[in-house]
């Protein structure tokens, strides 16, 4: 592959100002300019972008500031030979603090204090209602990146830690591991489920209504991976008929969460905005990124995150 120019293309507004990481990546000796959809895109070019736009398969390479590329025709990539890499490996610190942070929320009761205290109501807590997340046991679906930084927060709060994932192999903090097939023995006894795996053929509506009625009824469904990973209409349903307890969604269906949506309304669901990777120095993560993969190609090496 041959690098004569760097493009990055306007969509990485949607993650961050766009010349952040044109500065960043200013010292390379290969020149760093901004792209839209009007770009002439072609051989000797590599493009920065957080989602796939028609033009991309005639440049060499394009880098998805992303850990999720279900977006990507992956197979159109490889019949053109442009070269597709993915940000997974960077994300574990922010979606891990998020989602300790639902966990704590819900058992210390800091979403309805915080509702309450918009209507300056001293709000007192029924006895049984407040719990600790000492002891209470987190099954994390996926442990790669997202669900290794997960795994390590949890544990370190006192959680017992258990997860699923592809392959058999270990995760230290991790006490077991299952394999997908072992799903429902997994989550049956988790007071949480925290889903952190890419949106494949497999895992598209891996949490359905069979998974709800495994997973206890004090049950919280945490889902930071994507939206289509669970059918959310069984997941409100499981809700109001109280098959679970409660949920934290980052990623829905349809983004932005539709206004009519129920899930707005409950108290027991935390809403955020796909914002669970959010943090002001993703733009220097991305840039070490690309910067070894700009290595990679002048010394001939395999490109890091390599898709296709
Ligand atoms: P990784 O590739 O590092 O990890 C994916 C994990 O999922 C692996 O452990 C893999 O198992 C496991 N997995 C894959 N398929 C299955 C399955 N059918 N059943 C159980 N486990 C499975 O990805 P990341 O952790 O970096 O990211 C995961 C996803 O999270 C992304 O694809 C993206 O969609 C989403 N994401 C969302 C963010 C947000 O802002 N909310 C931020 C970043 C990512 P094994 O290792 O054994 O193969
Ligand atoms: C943007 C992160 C991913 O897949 O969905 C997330 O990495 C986007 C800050």
């Amino acid at each position: 592959m041959t690098l004569h120019r760097l493009l990055i293309h306007d969509s990485v507004g949607i993650a961050f100002p766009p010349e952040l990481l044109v500065d960043e990546l200013s010292d390379l000796d290969v020149p760093v300019e901004t792209a839209d959809d009007d770009t002439n895109f072609s051989q000797g070019d590599g493009v920065v972008t957080f989602g796939p736009a028609e033009g991309f398969l005639a440049a060499d390479w394009v880098h998805c500031i992303r850990a999720g590329y279900d977006e990507f025709d992956v197979d159109a990539y490889e019949l053109a030979g442009t070269t597709l890499t993915n940000s997974s490996g960077v994300h574990g610190t922010s979606v891990g603090e998020m989602v300790a942070g639902y966990m704590l929320s819900f058992a210390r009761r800091l979403h309805v204090f915080r509702d309450a205290q918009a209507d300056h109501e001293w709000h007192d807590l029924p006895y049984e209602e407040p719990f600790t997340l000492d002891g209470e046991r987190l099954c994390v679906v996926g442990l790669g990146t997202l669900g290794r930084g997960i795994a390590e927060r949890a544990d370190a709060l006192g959680m017992d830690v258990v997860g699923v994932r592809q392959s058999e192999e270990p995760v230290p903090e991790v006490r077991e591991v299952y394999q997908s097939e072992d799903l429902h023995e997994a989550i049956a006894d988790a007071r949480f489920v925290a889903l952190a795996t890419p949106l494949t053929p497999e895992t598209e509506g891996l949490f359905d209504t069979p998974e709800f009625e495994v997973m206890r009824e004090d049950a919280y469904l945490v889902n930071v991976a994507r939206g289509p990973i669970v059918d959310q209409s069984t997941l409100v349903d499981a809700l109001e008929t109280g098959a679970v307890s409660g949920a934290a969604l980052d990623v829905f269906e349809e983004e932005p969460l539709p206004e009519e949506s129920p899930l707005w309304g409950r108290e027991e669901v935390i809403v955020t905005p796909h914002a669970a990777a959010q943090t002001r120095g993703y733009h220097r993560d991305i840039a070490t990124l690309v910067r070894t993969n700009v290595e990679q190609v002048r010394n001939g090496g395999e490109l890091v995150n390599r898709i296709v």
